[in-house]
């Protein structure tokens, strides 16, 4: 049975649950994933979740021990077996096999793998604050849990740094640290608590570093201050600055023009004021405007909403909904304190309309432009002049955008922050009994995931279909798929790949303004309903892949293939390049609007390497099977695909990295598309010169490592230590590029093998995965797909000799 190890992560400032009695339980419901505290295993007395809840006794009843899938995720040490060769692998191929039969094990029962989906630390605050304002009853395990959590990811840097960043690896912010403050107040932690002094005085050193002008020293010499601030000086003093270095010592004094922008604790980032405006500890007026108008504009307009990427514009919608309404909690004896913890200065004479448009410099990363500033003073001025039927028109409006987007998800939403603020429109509109809020609730428990910290909030609702088209490429790229002891398995993966596939168009389609999703593959369940170009494209490669093996029968039939290939070249801009969710509909211009300070690329859909290679792959595997099904088509589409590919090159080889961590994620996925042309090391140009970029950032140990911060600033930034998932980008690029020299893929591979624990895992390392430039995002079931499928394939196609 599995153990409790020694060093488990210690109890948070409301103690610690019992971490055996736990369950995920994520095998049934297409890969919905819901954690379970059973008080009691064996008479099964309701936990205090339950009685929130009141079911899914069924779902537990089975199991008295947890099972390895929840034993993992949870940080527990799962029981030995006894055919595991402890004594380490000695080919890359035996490595593979070893990682897959330990991965096997974490499996759900329908086929799929759960996964931790954390990182982001701006996610619980929207749900907290959401369920408090409604007065949603907080399950004691969870307010129990996510406080341990918020305590073990505490930071302990400077005095300016023991708060909580943007994502866990990062400083501490304003918003980070302002509004998980928040978050622990609301579920009972007192201020009091030695976390919440450093917490409150972390907070109130920025505002002071700020205010005293240290912050700009802070920077200079030895970049304690967020990268992004040095970013915003450079963009305030382009002439003085070059772009994206340390701030050069002359800055400081420039200290009294910057002055004006520099601001205090108050100056949280826009969707933190959002939050604490609801929470009524800030004023409405402390915000710019997001009229709900907009969505009264003729559809023509190019700044209209509806060209806005699908998770800002799913943001707004609510957004705008909620501040037009002026709505804001009761208050209370709580949000009386909390007004007079967060701010040095009384509440009452807080100047709040001056403070629209700061934002701190520790969390500024994309600076208002000058044109979204004046537009926001036009906004400002109609917002207070804005005739009530317009008003009332526009709201209805907003609304009504809210509930189809509750439809068409089962209350999921497209993503964790447009959740928690739909739901809150759903209570103030329909009332706390309505169905409709009832469902949100029902849905809450989809985005918070147990971990050995504690309890987090999620990215999404998970990232299964994207894991298991990953495992699935891996079990073809090793040929593990085809050794019998895994035939079960992949049977049962295939089974999950089929029922996830979605097989309509969105019940509230174009009036919703959704793209197709007829044939498409969704990033974690089919219940949450968006089409990703990739994830189809990920999700259909897969499948036909599988069902080349003799014991995998064709599942999925060509009709249903052919509604894929629909919708992946649907999605095709006319640039050749592909986008996220959706074709690219507004004009770059948007992003001088963007409002939301700490995110880059936030405005519009952009193409992106990454998404363009798996839909030209997608289209390849499909066509070299079905050769007859839009075959001119196919094919003048991926020709622009890879010459779009071409263009994205950087003089320096590589390619920037939008969603994974950074230039190895993404050079590994352009070199694949440039192999699928017949482009690689020996002929081409473009293969050459990505080839000598990865060769020339392998580290000495045989490995390679990226930081986050790449994504930061776009310049390649070394981690500290090398990472088995970027070791594994650079592997399959190599191969993929056809490399002369097999060296540096062996030693590659030699890295990854020597961290390989004798279970057959591999342990956690840094953070893989980003978005919007600034956030990371974790991927943690990537040490197993793509260690298991670089092995694999360096082992297939490298001479035998020489290991
Ligand atoms: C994701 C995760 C998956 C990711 C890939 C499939 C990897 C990518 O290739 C396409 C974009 C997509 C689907 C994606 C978009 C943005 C998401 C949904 C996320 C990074 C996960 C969380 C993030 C979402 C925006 C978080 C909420 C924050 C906001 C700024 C609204």
């Amino acid at each position: 049975m599995a153990t409790v190890p020694q060093g488990y992560p210690r109890p948070g400032p409301l103690g610690q649950t019992d971490p055996l009695r736990w369950r995920l339980s994520s095998g049934t419901d297409g890969g919905r994933h819901v954690w379970h505290y059973t008080r009691d295993t064996d008479a099964l007395e309701t936990s205090s979740y339950e009685q929130v809840w009141g079911d899914d006794k069924e779902r537990v009843r089975d199991r008295k021990e947890p099972d390895d899938e929840t034993a993992y995720w949870l940080g527990l040490q799962l029981p030995r077996l006894d055919n595991v060769d402890s004594e380490p692998a000695q080919t890359p191929y035996d490595a593979a096999k070893k990682g897959y039969d330990f991965y096997k094990r974490l499996q759900s029962a329908d086929g799929h793998w759960s996964g931790e989906y954390g990182g982001p630390m701006f996610l619980l605050p929207g749900i907290i604050i959401a369920m408090y304002v409604t007065k949603t009853p907080i399950p004691s395990e969870w307010r129990i849990e996510i406080a341990r959590y918020l305590a073990n990811m505490q930071r302990d840097g400077g005095e300016d740094d023991q708060g909580w960043g943007i994502h866990f690896e990062a400083k501490s912010s304003v918003f980070g640290t302002g509004l998980n403050y928040v978050v622990l107040r609301l579920l009972g932690v007192g201020p009091d608590e030695p976390m919440m002094i450093r917490a409150r005085n972390s907070l109130h050193k920025m505002g002071e570093r700020v205010r005293e002008r240290e912050w700009l020293s802070g920077v200079a010499t030895d970049q304690r201050v967020s990268l992004g601030c040095t970013k915003a000086v450079a963009n305030r003093f382009p002439r003085e600055s070059a772009r994206h270095c340390m701030c050069p010592p002359d800055w400081l004094s420039q200290v009294d023009r910057v002055a004006h922008f520099l601001l205090p604790e108050t100056a949280f980032h826009r969707w933190g004021k959002f939050w604490l405006a609801i929470l009524n500890v800030h004023s409405w007026r402390g915000l710019n405007p997001t009229p709900a108008e907009l969505w009264l504009l003729p559809d023509w307009l190019p700044i209209h909403p509806w060209k806005w990427w699908i998770h800002t514009r799913n943001v707004y919608i609510p957004m705008g909904y909620l501040s037009g309404k002026g709505f804001q909690c009761e208050e209370d004896e709580l949000i009386r304190s909390l007004r007079q913890e967060l701010y040095t200065q009384p509440y009452d004479s807080i100047p709040w309309p001056s403070l629209r448009n700061s934002i701190s410099p520790y969390d500024v990363y994309s600076p208002h432009s000058r044109v979204a500033e004046a537009c926001f003073a036009v906004l400002d001025v109609y917002d207070r002049v804005a005739p009530s039927f317009i008003r009332t028109k526009a709201l209805e409006r907003a609304y009504r955008l809210v509930v189809m987007e509750d439809e068409n998800t089962s209350y999921q939403t497209v993503g964790p922050v447009s959740k928690a603020m739909n739901m809150l429109c759903r209570w103030v509109e329909e009332g706390p009994e309505s169905d409709a809020f009832q469902q949100h609730v029902a849905k809450i428990r989809d985005f918070m995931w147990m971990t050995k910290d504690g309890m987090l909030m999620t990215g999404t609702n998970g990232s299964q279909l994207w894991d298991a088209a990953f495992i699935a490429q891996a079990l073809y790229g090793s040929d593990l798929a085809s050794v019998p002891s895994n035939h079960a398995s992949t049977a049962k993966l295939l089974e999950w790949l089929d029922e996830a596939q979605i097989q309509t168009n969105p019940k509230h389609f174009e009036r919703a303004y959704r793209h197709r999703s007829k044939g498409a593959w969704p990033f974690s369940t089919k219940e949450q309903s968006y089409t990703v170009s990739d994830c189809t494209a990920e999700g259909m490669k897969s499948v036909i892949l599988l069902q080349r093996f003799p014991h995998l029968s064709e599942r999925i039939s060509y009709e249903r293939l052919c509604d894929s290939v629909d919708t992946i070249l649907s999605l095709q801009n006319p640039s050749g390049g592909f986008a996220s969710y959706e074709l690219i509909r507004g004009s770059p211009l948007l992003e001088l609007l963007n409002p939301a300070e700490v995110f880059a690329n936030i405005m519009i859909e952009y193409p992106y390497v990454e998404c363009t290679t798996a839909c030209v792959t997608a289209l390849s595997v499909f066509s070299s099977k079905y050769p007859k099904y839009r075959v001119e088509e196919i094919r003048t589409a991926s020709k622009q695909a890879i010459d779009w590919i071409k263009t994205a090159q950087r003089p320096d080889g590589s390619w920037y990295g939008s969603w994974g961590i950074c230039f190895t994620y993404a050079t590994m996925f352009s070199v694949e598309s440039l192999a699928l042309a017949g482009e690689t090391y020996g002929n081409s140009d473009h293969a050459r010169r990505a080839c000598d970029f990865i060769i020339g950032k392998q580290m000495n140990d045989g490995g390679w490592g990226e930081s986050y911060k790449s994504c930061e600033t776009e310049q390649y930034v070394h981690n500290e230590k090398s990472q088995v998932v970027n070791t594994a980008w650079a592997i399959i690029t190599l191969l993929a590029a056809q490399y002369p020299d097999p060296e540096p893929v062996r030693r590659g591979c030699r890295l990854i093998m020597s961290r390989q624990l004798p279970d057959g895992s591999w342990p956690q390392e840094s953070i893989e995965g980003v978005f919007n430039k600034n956030a990371a995002i974790s991927y943690p079931n990537f040490k197993f797909s793509w260690t298991i499928n670089a092995l694999g394939q360096a082992w297939k196609k490298l001479p035998r000799d020489g290991w």
